[in-house]
């Protein structure tokens, strides 16, 4: 499964992203986007926003921290769950 992770070094929401991805163990090709001078991929792949992350699987993007996170969890729900199985716990921590 191919991943890629449009990102820039600086963000703190791309670091959720990474964060995610090494709890999960996924390899991931990073690449690292210039966000004063954007670039064809990145305005292809997150046409709303032109924001940084975004997670490309299997050539599909998406955005947003929290939705690329919630994905992550999802689509690797073999190990490292993000959130805690207790509702109110998981709640919690999404506050
Ligand atoms: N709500 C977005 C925020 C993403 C965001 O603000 N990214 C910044 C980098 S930290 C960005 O791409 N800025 C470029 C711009 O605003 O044009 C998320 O959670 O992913």
């Amino acid at each position: 499964m191919a991943v890629t992770l449009l990102d820039s070094r600086v963000s703190p929401f791309g670091m959720r992203v990474r964060i995610a991805l090494e709890e999960k163990g996924v390899k991931y090709e990073y690449s690292e986007q210039d966000l004063r001078n954007k670039g064809h991929m990145l305005l292809e792949m997150n046409p709303v926003y032109k924001k940084v992350p975004v997670l490309i699987h299997n050539g599909k993007p998406i955005c947003e921290s929290l939705i690329v996170v919630q994905y992550i969890d999802e689509v690797w729900n073999n190990k490292s769950p993000l959130l805690p199985s207790d509702p109110y716990q998981r709640a919690q921590s999404r506050f």
